[in-house]
C-alpha cells in the first residue's frame, strides 16, 4: 500500500464525507467572514446617523435606511449562528465517521496479524492506539483543522478589510502579525517531542494499568499489592508530571504572545488618534478598526492552542499509521492452495530448522519426522526443548527457518491460512476461555453446532459431568480469563473446543496435565473412538498418555533424540525408558 503523508491519509478516511467535509469547512469560511459583518454595519450607523455633520437630518430623511441596516444587523447575525451551527454538526459528522472508520479497519487489520505481530506490541499500547490515539485524531477533524480555517479567514478578510479602509494603520496593525508568528513557530517546534514523549507515557500507563488487572491474581498470590499501587503510581505521576510540563510549554510562550495581542490596541489608538487629528480617518472607521482588533488579535492567541492539538495529532497519527499500514508476514501466497475437501490428515515434518525471530538461539535443529493419517503420536521432551514451537509451525502462527511441513503433501505455506487452520483443532497450552457461556466456548469454532453436538464433545472431553454440576449448565458464564473454574476444567472445556470443529489433525498441547489420572484414562479412551476420523498430536508428559500412541517422539534441545513406539523406545533403553521407570517407580536412572 503507498504510504500517505498524515493528511493525505486522514483524507483518504474521510469515508465518502469528504464533500460534506468541503461544505461544513467553508461554511467556516463563510461565517468567520462574516464576523465582520456586524462591525460593517455599525460603521455605516456611527457614519451616517451619529457622528456626520448632518446626521440629524439623515435620521429624518433616511429612515428607511437606518431600519435596513438595524434588520441586516439582526439576519446577518441569524444566518451566522445557522452556518456556525451546521457547520460544526458536518465536522463532527465526518469526524465520528472517520473515527468508526478508522476503527474497524484498525481492529481488522490486528486480528489479521501473526504470533510475530503480538509478541512485538504491548496489548496496553495497542489499546491506547484503538483509544487514545483515535480520539486525537477525530479531535483533528472536529475541532482543530476547522479551527484553523477560522482564524485564517478571519484573520484574511480582516486584513483586506483594514487595508480597504486605511492601508496605514491596516500596515501598522499587521506589522505585529510576523513577530506573533515567530513566537507560535518556535513553540510549535519545542512542544512537537513533548506530545511524542507525553504519547509515550500514557501507553506505558495502560500498559501497566491492563498487565496488573489481568494479572491480579498473581499480584494477589505474592501479596504484591502495595508494590504494583507504588509502581503503577510512579507511571501515573510520571505521566501527571509530562501532562503538566506539555501544558506549561504554552504558558512559557504565552506571555509574549499576549504582549503582542496587548501592543495592537495601543497602536490603533496611537496611528488611530494621529489620523483622526489630521482628518485623514472618519471616527466610524476608527471604530470599526478598534471593534475589528480582536479578529486579529484573538486568533493569534489561539494558534498556540491549535498547534498543540496539531502536534497531538501529530504523535497520535504516527502510532495508528503504523498498524494501520503494517502487514503480517504470514499471509496467503497468491496462488495459495484452497483445501476443498477434508484432508487426509498426514503430517510432515522435513529438516525444520526454526529461530524466533527475537531469539538469539535456534529452538527446533533439521527436525524430520511423519505422522500417517489417523495415527496418534506423542511429543515428549524436557521442558523448553522446543514441543509448542514444534507444533506451532503446523497451523503455521510461525514459518520455519528452513525446511518444510507438509500436510497430505502439501507444503503449508502453500495453503491458504483460512483453510488451513480451520482443518486444525488445537488446545494451546495456554488455556483461554472468552467470558462467554460454556455452550459459546465450546462451540466458537462452529457456531453453527446445536446444544445436543457441543454435549457430545463435552462428553469426550470428560467435561459434561461437572458441567451438569454448574447453577445454569452449559449456559453459565465463564468469567474473565475462566475465573471460577478450575485448571483441569479449563483445559476440558478447551478440549472439548478443538474436537467441536471435528478437525481431521487434532494438536493436544499439554492439554491434559491438570486433570486428574482416572479423568485422563477416560479422555484417552474416549479420544480412540471419536465418530470422525483425526490424525492426533499430543504433547504429554505422562506415560499413561504416551503408552497406547502409535508413535512417540523425544525432543532434546530441538532435535529429535528417540522415535519409535512405546515398547520400542522402552527396549532402547534411553531418555524414554528413564521416564517410564520414573514414573512407575520401578527404578531410579541416574
Ligand atoms: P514446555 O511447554 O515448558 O514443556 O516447553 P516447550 O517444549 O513447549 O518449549 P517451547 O517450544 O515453548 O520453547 C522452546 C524455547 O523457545 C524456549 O527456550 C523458550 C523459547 N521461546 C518460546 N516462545 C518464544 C517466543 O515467543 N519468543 C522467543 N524469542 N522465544 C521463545
Ligand atoms: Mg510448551
Amino acid at each position: 500500500m503507498e504510504k500517505k503523508t498524515k493528511l493525505q491519509w486522514l483524507r483518504s478516511n474521510l469515508d465518502g464525507n469528504g464533500w460534506l467535509y468541503i461544505l461544513s469547512l467553508f461554511g467556516v469560511a463563510v461565517y468567520s467572514i462574516m464576523q465582520l459583518t456586524v462591525p460593517f454595519v455599525s460603521r455605516e450607523i456611527v457614519d451616517v446617523f451619529l457622528t456626520s455633520d448632518d446626521a440629524a437630518a439623515n435620521m429624518a430623511n433616511r429612515r428607511d435606511y437606518f431600519f435596513f441596516l438595524i434588520f441586516a444587523m439582526v439576519g446577518l447575525t441569524l444566518l451566522r449562528t445557522t452556518i456556525v451551527y451546521l457547520s460544526a454538526m458536518g465536522c463532527e459528522k465526518v469526524s465520528q465517521g472517520a473515527l468508526y472508520k478508522i476503527r474497524t479497519y484498525l481492529f481488522n487489520k490486528i486480528e489479521h496479524q501473526d504470533m510475530n505481530f503480538f509478541n512485538t506490541y504491548r496489548t496496553g499500547d495497542l489499546m491506547t492506539r484503538l483509544t487514545g490515539d483515535l480520539d486525537a485524531i477525530r479531535h483533528m477533524i472536529a475541532w482543530v483543522l476547522k479551527s484553523c480555517i477560522e482564524s485564517i479567514f478571519l484573520v484574511g478578510a480582516t486584513s483586506i478589510y483594514f487595508f480597504i479602509m486605511d492601508w496605514r494603520l491596516a500596515l501598522a496593525i499587521l506589522a505585529l502579525a510576523p513577530v506573533m508568528l515567530w513566537i507560535i513557530i518556535l513553540f510549535k517546534n519545542k512542544v512537537k517531542l513533548r506530545h511524542r514523549d507525553l504519547r509515550e507515557k500514557f501507553a506505558n500507563l495502560n500498559t501497566d494499568a491492563q498487565e496488573n488487572i489481568s494479572g491480579n491474581r498473581v499480584v494477589k498470590a505474592f501479596a504484591r499489592e502495595d508494590y504494583e499501587i507504588e509502581k503503577f503510581d510512579k507511571a501515573n505521576v510520571e505521566y501527571s508530571t509530562y501532562s503538566k510540563k506539555t501544558a506549561m510549554t504554552w504558558l512559557e510562550y504565552f506571555p509574549y504572545v499576549q504582549i503582542v495581542a496587548e501592543l495592537m490596541p495601543i497602536v490603533l489608538l496611537v496611528f488611530g488618534g494621529i489620523l483622526i487629528i489630521n482628518k485623514q480617518m472618519t471616527p466610524g472607521e476608527f471604530v470599526a478598526f478598534s471593534g475589528l482588533c480582536w479578529a486579529i488579535a484573538n486568533p493569534m492567541r489561539n494558534m498556540g492552542g491549535i498547534v498543540n492539538e496539531f502536534q497531538r495529532f501529530n504523535a497520535a497519527a504516527a502510532k495508528v499509521m503504523e498498524i494501520y499500514y503494517s502487514e503480517p508476514k504470514i499471509v496467503d501466497k497468491e496462488n495459495a492452495i484452497e483445501l476443498k475437501e477434508r484432508v487426509q490428515g498426514k503430517i510432515e515434518f522435513k529438516n525444520v530448522s526454526f529461530k524466533y525471530e527475537d531469539g538469539k538461539l535456534p529452538v527446533l535443529n533439521d527436525v524430520s519426522f511423519t505422522v500417517n493419517p489417523g495415527e496418534t503420536v506423542a511429543i515428549m521432551g524436557e521442558t523448553g526443548c522446543g514441543k509448542t514451537s514444534l507444533i506451532n509451525l503446523i497451523p503455521r502462527f510461525y514459518e520455519p527457518t528452513s525446511g518444510e511441513v507438509l500436510i497430505d503433501g502439501i507444503n503449508v505455506s502453500d495453503i491458504k491460512l483460512h483453510d488451513l487452520r480451520c482443518s486444525i483443532g488445537l488446545a494451546s497450552q495456554d488455556v483461554l476461555l472468552y467470558s462467554d457461556s460454556i455452550d459459546g466456548n465450546i462451540a466458537y469454532g462452529n457456531l453453527r453446532l446445536s446444544l445436543e453436538e457441543v454435549m457430545k464433545y463435552a462428553k469426550y472431553s470428560q467435561a459434561a459431568e461437572f458441567i451438569q454440576k454448574m447453577p445454569e449448565r452449559y449456559d453459565t458464564i465463564i468469567g474473565e480469563r475462566g475465573v471460577g473454574l478450575s485448571g483441569g476444567q479449563k483445559q476440558r472445556i478447551s478440549l472439548a473446543r478443538a474436537l467441536a470443529v471435528a478437525p481431521p489433525i487434532l494438536i493436544l498441547d499439554d492439554t491434559t496435565s491438570a486433570v486428574d489420572m482416572e479423568t485422563e484414562k477416560e479422555i484417552q479412551h474416549a479420544l480412540k473412538s471419536l465418530d470422525f476420523e483425526c490424525t492426533k498430536l499430543i504433547i504429554a508428559q505422562r506415560i499413561s498418555t504416551t503408552k497406547a500412541c502409535d508413535k512417540i517422539l523425544v525432543l532434546k534441545d530441538g532435535r529429535i533424540v528417540e522415535e519409535g513406539s512405546h515398547d520400542e523406545l522402552v527396549a532402547k533403553g534411553g531418555y524414554y525408558c528413564s521416564l517410564v521407570k520414573l514414573q512407575t517407580g520401578e527404578e531410579v536412572v541416574a
